[in-house]
């Protein structure tokens, strides 16, 4: 079955806990920022969560134990900090709720990354993308403070590794036609599933690069290391992942953000936007064959504050109309509220129900 080319973006947020400390302080900025696990034993026991980039120019990243990352920064001023997850949760929160509305459909992939979907609203443009991700780095550092990188790729897999080529901020582009020499040259452990006993395993059987990989047998592949992993490590060296982004879990949503021609405080002026989106929106959950229950709505305000609303359907609904209806009562309700001129405007529907089974994937069997 031939499979529709689409452009999928992998998002990681950079140095994720330790930037979320130097947002919530920003006198921190410039030193060596360590958050650490403490494990309690001692004061001095635990290991590095992250670090800050700063830091890590000393080789304090992740995993290394506390005691050996004190030593290392002894003398350069650095500060440490304990995890804090339930703060780093709720800022990462604001942020996915805010890539959402700038993909077809979003998949957290993790509190700091999720895959998102653009195919439809690119139209398969790589360009049209590398603008929308510009657009998504100016939307999320003005409103949050924080930067990412990102991936641009055919498929999640490809979307992943290019997004650990440039960071901090970097964007990395691979095309289709790009694929097979950004992956030749590296070692096999940048797939997703191949761990140190595999690495060692196929070390074994002189494979090295993902173009060893990719050149080797698969039916030997097969008889190695099973069915699903041998056509796996096959398809994935080759640069073949058909894996879906899945919409997931409670903030499954599908919405449209964009700017107003003018700020404003007209209902109807705002509705002309919100049906165009409406109209998107509408394409999309129908292609895939979902009802929604909630309609959201999200207004920009000229000061850049985000406000948003929403309001749950007492049945299922896939029509336009519903929408249409729901969020326009809450933009009046809303207007009401305020006497702040709106800069942009967004609508999403959410709490999707579909019949149709859906295929677990392989890649879903790894944890990331
Ligand atoms: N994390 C952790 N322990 C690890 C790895 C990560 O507690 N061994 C936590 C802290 C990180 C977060 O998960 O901030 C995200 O992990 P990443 O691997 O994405 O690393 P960072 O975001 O910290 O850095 P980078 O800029 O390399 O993405
Ligand atoms: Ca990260
Ligand atoms: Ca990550």
């Amino acid at each position: 079955m031939p499979t529709q080319a689409r452009i999928i973006l992998l998002v990681d947020l950079d140095y994720f806990f330790a930037q979320i400390e130097e947002l919530r302080n920003p006198a921190l900025k410039g030193k060596p920022v360590v958050v650490g696990m403490y494990s309690g034993r001692t004061e001095e026991s635990g290991a590095v969560s992250t670090s800050n980039y700063t830091a890590r120019k000393f080789g304090v990243k992740s995993g290394l134990p506390l005691f050996q990352a004190k030593k290392r920064l002894e003398g350069k001023d650095p500060v440490f900090l304990p995890v804090d997850y339930e703060y780093y949760q709720k800022i990462s929160d604001k942020i996915m709720t805010m890539l959402r509305g700038y993909a077809d459909a979003l998949e957290q992939a993790g509190i700091d990354e999720a895959y998102l979907e653009v195919t439809q609203r690119t139209q398969c443009s790589y360009e049209k993308a590398q603008v929308l991700v510009q657009e998504m780095k100016q939307a999320v550092k003005e409103q949050i403070g924080v930067t990412f990188s990102v991936g641009i790729g055919p498929n999640k897999l490809v979307a992943k590794i290019a997004s650990d080529m440039h960071k901090p901020d970097g964007v990395t582009t691979v095309r289709p036609q790009e694929v097979q020499s950004f992956l030749s040259p590296l070692p096999v452990d940048s797939l997703l599933g191949v761990g140190k006993k595999t690495v060692a395993k196929m070390a074994e059987m002189g494979i090295k690069t993902i173009a060893d990989l990719s050149k080797y047998d698969v039916q030997r592949l097969v008889e190695t290391f099973g069915r699903t992993l041998g056509v796996y490590f096959h398809q994935a060296s080759n640069g073949i992942d058909n894996e879906p982004v899945h919409e997931a879990g409670e903030a499954e949503s599908i919405g449209r953000m964009g700017t107003l021609k003018e700020n404003t405080r007209d209902l109807d002026f705002i509705m002309q936007k919100i049906d165009a989106q409406i109209d998107e929106i509408y394409q999309e959950f129908t292609q895939k064959g979902l009802s929604y229950r909630q309609v959201g709505i999200a207004a920009v305000m000229i000061n850049l504050s985000t406000k948003s609303r929403s309001k749950t359907l007492e049945k299922p609904a896939k029509d336009k109309e519903t929408i249409r209806k729901a969020a326009r009562e809450l933009f009046e309700k809303y207007l009401s509220e305020t006497d702040m001129e709106i800069r942009r405007v967004g609508v999403r529907v959410a709490g999707f129900s579909k019949d149709e089974y859906r295929q677990k994937q392989l890649t879903s069997f790894f944890s990331t």
